[in-house]
């Protein structure tokens, strides 16, 4: 029987067996208080609780959480992909907060109060699983100086919102310059990074991106390395590159005259791929950044290189993410490879997020690919840096064929051109070899991205 959604609704509460549940079934989300609207950094531990469907099911887990003083910001069930655990109904995701101003904690570690609980639950029988950061005993010594063994796997975001807690937390090198960095000593500059950096740290999920109204000397930088690069691209940028190009031309307001704004372009790319910009404030940690690739968000500084060069910067800035990246992920193929490493790096050991972040370096950032007999550029860290363009596709450095298993162990300069350089055939192949190496990632689960709610599904064995 074939229903329109209409009688669908109404029908489906007896046709039970087709009736298939809604991801987030329930959920409580604690408003936050005070002045910060960034609990978000003490919500990077989450515990996934399983409890059979029946009446009180929960009382018993969340009363040991609150013997142990083990404070809740949000509460969400899940139904369980049962394989595993059969007789469980409900994954009970809960985020936990840092947050104990309003109670007397005997231990101020939170993390000896959750291992403490844990302990409890599990020894009740009920299963819990924590995702949380750093949970090797090295970074979590206790107050009495031995170190706890809370084992886990590590956080990840599970819907899209959850990126907002990446914010505030980009690495030193981004949120402030280098000392040899050729803006370290540029005041006025500084200052400038500084304002538009700010409006990344305040940006959050739903907001429209913001925009920057760029000065004289900006656009003069902009138009320098925008005029060089546009030379090469006929004879050096991919295919797929060169297509797209004159479409960003068309819809977004590419031109040497002016600096794209990261909202249109987001805009444009949401309508080719699904992909979208997120202001960030510098470089985040290579684990927050891959997960965001798992949402399809790429994650986009505003600010633009120092003035007196304009031709090489190690770091990004939006002529990297605008004449790099911004293309590239016009394209299907290109986005479902990108998309791909991020899935894989989601609640990966930190082993593996290295291994994944060279992949990414030696694909997303360096990588060429073979058009015909040629060999082109499709790594946005050559497609945005003149010198470094031309070099990859002279007969200097080294090029061996895109192989996920080698690229993952292969060391890299930051700072300089790259020695060797990895070529793939095509998008469609180079993710086909991607899969096969993300096999290798150590995962007591699988992940599904739902694009429909913008939500990480977990399949079975948590
Ligand atoms: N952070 N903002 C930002 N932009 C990047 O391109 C970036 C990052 N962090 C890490 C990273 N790239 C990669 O080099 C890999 O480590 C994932
Ligand atoms: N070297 C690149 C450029 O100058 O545009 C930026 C690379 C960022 C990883
Ligand atoms: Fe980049």
């Amino acid at each position: 029987i074939v229903y329109t959604y209409y009688e669908w609704c109404r029908v489906a509460p007896t046709a039970t067996t087709f009736y298939r549940v809604p991801n987030r079934h329930f959920a409580v989300q604690a408003t936050s208080t005070g002045s910060s609207s960034d609990s978000s950094n003490s919500e990077r531990i989450s515990l996934v609780i399983q409890v059979p469907n029946t009446p009180g099911s929960l009382t018993q887990p969340l009363a040991v959480l609150g013997k142990h003083k083990v404070n809740l910001s949000r509460i969400e069930s899940r139904p369980t992909t049962q394989v595993k655990q059969p007789d469980a109904a409900y994954d009970i995701f809960v985020n936990v907060s840092d947050d104990t101003t309003s109670c007397v904690v005997n231990d101020n570690n939170l993390v000896n109060r959750i291992k403490n609980a844990v302990e409890e639950l599990t020894s009740q029988g009920i299963k819990v699983t924590v995702l949380g950061e750093g949970l090797d005993s090295s970074s979590m010594a206790t107050t009495s100086g031995e170190s706890s063994t809370l084992s886990g796997i590590p956080w990840f975001p599970r819907k899209m919102r959850d990126l907002d807690a990446f914010a505030s937390r980009t690495l030193e090198y981004g949120a402030e310059l280098d000392a040899d960095h050729p803006g370290f000593h540029d005041k006025a500059y500084r200052e400038r990074r500084q304002s538009i950096t700010e409006n990344a740290k305040k940006y959050r999920y739903g907001q429209p991106l913001p925009r920057v109204d760029y000065t004289e000397q900006e656009l003069k930088t902009w138009n320098t390395v925008y005029t060089e690069l546009t030379k090469l691209y006929p004879t050096h940028a991919c295919k797929q590159y060169r297509y797209i190009f004159p479409l960003l031309e068309k819809n977004c307001g590419y031109s040497p005259h002016q600096i794209p704004q990261l909202e249109d372009v987001s805009e444009f790319l949401r309508e080719c791929t699904g992909f979208r910009l997120r202001p960030v404030m510098g470089l985040l940690s290579p684990r927050d950044f891959l997960n965001g690739l798992a949402f399809r968000v790429f994650h986009s500084t505003q600010y633009i290189r120092h003035h007196s060069k304009p031709l090489y910067t190690p770091e990004p800035d939006v002529c990297h993410e605008l004449l790099g990246h911004a293309p590239m992920l016009a394209d299907p193929d290109f986005a479902e490879f990108s998309h791909q490493i991020g899935l894989a790096s989601l609640g990966a050991s930190d082993e593996d997020i290295d291994r994944l972040a060279r992949c990414y370096w030696f694909s997303v950032e360096f990588g060429l690919v073979k058009e015909g007999e040629q060999v082109k550029a499709y790594g946005a860290g050559l497609l945005s840096s003149f010198g470094e363009l031309q070099y990859a596709l002279s007969k200097e450095p080294q090029l061996l064929p895109w192989d996920p298993f080698v690229a993952s162990k292969q060391p890299y300069p930051i700072t300089q051109y790259q020695p060797v350089y990895f070529v793939a055939d095509s998008f469609s192949s180079a993710t086909d070899k991607f899969l096969k190496f993300a096999e290798t990632i150590a995962r007591p689960f699988s992940v599904w991205y739902n694009p429909y709610c913008q939500t990480i599904e977990i399949i079975d064995s948590l």
